[in-house]
This record gives structure tokens, C-alpha cells and sequence, in this order.
């Protein structure tokens, strides 16, 4: 939208067949979320801590855990169709569907849900005992990639000791999965005691290529530990599945656990995904009020924060494939390879928080994102903020609002999962 020297299509209404509709419905219908006495914001001040034995919103019961949404919303534009299929949620950070069709969710104060896509009810699957402050929580989230033979997950979330945060990259076992009531099981932490702050807290994690296990890590407010190989904040970390450094990784010289860095000079990456050819790890990073990036990521590569932002063509650091300033905050990311959307195929999209638009960067190359033909801007501020993106297995795009994180203006709908498909 704002991007001089580029191929820049903000794609403009065809037409609006129905706008947010059955709100009433939708509040009258819910017979009390577990969310409905969550009333206030969260503040970079306010501390939520939910876990199993600690104090739960009194509507958490068994009886309660699961709520149906009424019939979906549809909005048209150019050619895609959205349709909101989830709603009520609080914060949705990541979404992964089970090989079945069901889709989990982690929302940031701590809940891990499990949502019907075509009734619209969801379920508690969990709570993880977070430190929801400010930008940290509960949040990314992968399957095991022997799922579900596997029934195993990776989270990354922000604790307390007691007086301090930090991230943690931790595996949990999912009881009862093909019933429609599973509960999270035993938790192994793999990686731990990583700094965390109200901000930067990066924590997407995705397994790539031969099953390598990738976590994200923001600078967590403080620039200089991403330039510092004795931190994991900053950096983008490759891992196995039990949290070990990979046998090929570029810093193995370096004492545990800073042999799982892979590259460096990070600010704060929200998404991650891998080309479907190549397998290169991208990721979509934050600036600061400049240089927001998307970024193929090299082995030892460092990208630049804090000394340098967007294209700088500085030696001994890589620059990002484009630069946005001003900042639109890109949030989650993938290669889409369905058919539903075939004009997409091979594209790289991302959705972003502050400009709350879903973008379709295609590449001059599908065999090899390097560079950008087009940028294309989809649903332009129609949903608000957006954070999370997945395929699904009928090829349609999923995409999560994030408008209860306390910079947005939830709707009576909020937070929303929408799928978006071809309109025709
Ligand atoms: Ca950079």
C-alpha cells in the first residue's frame, strides 16, 4: 500500500454481499463463553496467570467448554470469498490443523482450543500457566510430523519464576485425540529460561525440511542480545524434535544451548514457513518504526538488528528480500500450494497486525523466492488487526484476527477465525 518502486495492487471492493451480521445472535447464543468475564484489556502492566490449579474465569467448567457460534458471516472482494467460521475467541496466536479437519488454536492468555471449522463450536483442550504480559504468552504452536501416529505438540510460551519471565520451547502429549474431548497430557521442555519482556517475544515455531524443529525468538526489548552470540534472544534457532542443536547447524562450536542458533541479528519474527521447492526457512520480522522485513534465512547469517535495518548492502550481513517503512507489523506467513486459490500457488503470504490486511507477495521466481514481481493487498482493514494464517486441508486460506490484544477494537464477533476461498 505504501511501498514507492513497487508493483503495488491494493485490491479494491467488487462487492459486499453481507457484513458482520447476526451479532446479537452471536451474543445471545454463547450462554456465557469461558472469555465472558475477561471484560478488561490486557496493558503491558497487567499480569494473567492461568494454569490448572490456579484461579480460572469462573465460567471454566467442564459443562461450559465448548461453545457453538451462530451461522457465518460472508464478505466478497475481488474475487475471494471470507467467511467467518470461528468466533469468540481471545487473542488467537497459532493455528494448526489435525490430519482429521479439526483445527487447534492457541490463544495468548493461555487456552489451547480445539475448533470445528464447519459447526463452529469449539473446545478446551488446555491451559498452560502463562505469563500473559503485554505481547508474551502462549503462543506458537506445530504438530509432531508423525502426527498423529505421533500425538505430540510443541509450544512456545512465557512463564514466571516468580520474579522473572522467560520463553520456553516445550513438547506436550495430547490424551484422548480422536475423541471430540482431547486434554493436553505431560510436558518435556526442551529449551528454557530465554529472556522474555512485554515485547519482541518472537515464539513462531514450525517444523521444516527433515524434520527440523525452528523457534523464533524476538530481542524481548533489548536490540544488543541480538547481537550477541550468547543469547537466544534475537535469533532464529533449528533444532531437533527433543531440542538437541542440529547436526548441520552453523554455530555447533558454541557451548549448549547457543549451538541452536541458526542466524542472528533478529528483531522480533512473528512468522516463519518454508519454500515447498527449496525449503528455505523465511520469516516475516518487525522493525522498529522503520524496516518492517520479510527475510531468507541463511545458515550464520546475520540480519542486521540492531546496527542496521532493511536493504543497507552492508558485507557480513544479509539483506531482506523487501523492506516495508512505514511499519504494517507482518505477522504469520506461508507458501500457499492449493488449488483452491490457483492464481496464488507458489506465492508467499502474509497477514499483518497494524495494517490488518492479508498480502500476497509473488515471486519473480516460484522455484526460488528472492524477489518480489507483485505485492498484492487483500481485505484491506476489513477484520481488523490479523496475526495467524493456515492452509487448509480443502486448500482455503485461514486466517485469525487479534483484535482483544489490546491495540485493536474488538467486535462483538472478535476474535475471529475467517476462511477465505474463490468467490465463484
Ligand atoms: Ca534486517
Amino acid at each position: 500500500m505504501r511501498l514507492p518502486g513497487r508493483i503495488t495492487t491494493v485490491v479494491t471492493e467488487v462487492a459486499l454481499i453481507a457484513a458482520v451480521l447476526s451479532v446479537m445472535a452471536v451474543l445471545t447464543g454463547c450462554g456465557g463463553t469461558p472469555e465472558d468475564t475477561a471484560t478488561t484489556e490486557p496493558t503491558a502492566t497487567s499480569a494473567t496467570s492461568v494454569g490448572p490449579s490456579t484461579s480460572s474465569p469462573p465460567a471454566t467448567s467442564q459443562t461450559s467448554a465448548t461453545t457453538a457460534t451462530s451461522p457465518p458471516s460472508t464478505l466478497v472482494e475481488a474475487g475471494y470469498r471470507a467467511t467467518t467460521v470461528i468466533t469468540g475467541l481471545r487473542v488467537p496466536w497459532e493455528m494448526r490443523f489435525l490430519p482429521d479437519g479439526r483445527l487447534l488454536i492457541t490463544e495468548r492468555e493461555g487456552r489451547l482450543v480445539l475448533a470445528d471449522v464447519t459447526t463452529g463450536v469449539t473446545t478446551e483442550v488446555g491451559r498452560i500457566d502463562v505469563a500473559a504480559r503485554g505481547e508474551a504468552g502462549l503462543m506458537g504452536l506445530a504438530l509432531d510430523p508423525a502426527f498423529p501416529e505421533t500425538p505430540t505438540l510443541y509450544m512456545t510460551y512465557t512463564y514466571s519464576d516468580g520474579s522473572t519471565d522467560y520463553n520456553r520451547v516445550s513438547r506436550f502429549e495430547l490424551i484422548d485425540l480422536p475423541s471430540s474431548s482431547p486434554r493436553l497430557g505431560r510436558e518435556t521442555v526442551l529449551v528454557d529460561d530465554i529472556s522474555a519482556g512485554p515485547i519482541h517475544d518472537g515464539s513462531r515455531v514450525a517444523f521444516g525440511p527433515n524434520g527440523h524443529l525452528w523457534v523464533t525468538m524476538g530481542d524481548a526489548g533489548d536490540g544488543t542480545r541480538a547481537q550477541r552470540k550468547d543469547s537466544l534472544s534475537g535469533k532464529v534457532l533449528r533444532m531437533t524434535s527433543e531440542g538437541l542443536p542440529s547436526a548441520d547447524n552453523p554455530f555447533l562450536d558454541l557451548p549448549y544451548p547457543f549451538s541452536l542458533i541458526y542466524s542472528w541479528g533478529h528483531r522480533n519474527p512473528q512468522g516463519l514457513a518454508f519454500h515447498p521447492q527449496t525449503g528455505a526457512a523465511y520469516i516475516t520480522e518487525h522493525g522498529p518504526s522503520d524496516n518492517d522485513e520479510v527475510n531468507r534465512l541463511q545458515p550464520g547469517g546475520n540480519y542486521g538488528w540492531p546496527d542496521l535495518g532493511g536493504k543497507a548492502g552492508r558485507a557480513g550481513f544479509v539483506d531482506p528480500i523487501v523492506a516495508w517503512t512505514p511499519t504494517i507489523a507482518p505477522a504469520g506467513c506461508l507458501f500457499y500450494s492449493g488449488s483452491v486459490l490457483p492464481e496464488m500457488r507458489g506465492a508467499f503470504l502474509f497477514v499483518t497486525l497494524k495494517d490488518s490486511d492479508l498480502r500476497v507477495l509473488v515471486p519473480t521466481d516460484v522455484g526460488d523466492f528472492r524477489a518480489v514481481a507483485e505485492e498484492r493487498i487483500l481485505f484491506d482493514n476489513r477484520f481488523g488487526r490479523l496475526r495467524a494464517i493456515t492452509q487448509g486441508p480443502d486448500g482455503a486460506l485461514y486466517i485469525a484476527t487479534s483484535n482483544h490484544d489490546g491495540r485493536g477494537r474488538p467486535g462483538p464477533l472478535d476474535d475471529q477465525i475467517i476462511r477465505i476461498d474463490a468467490a465463484h
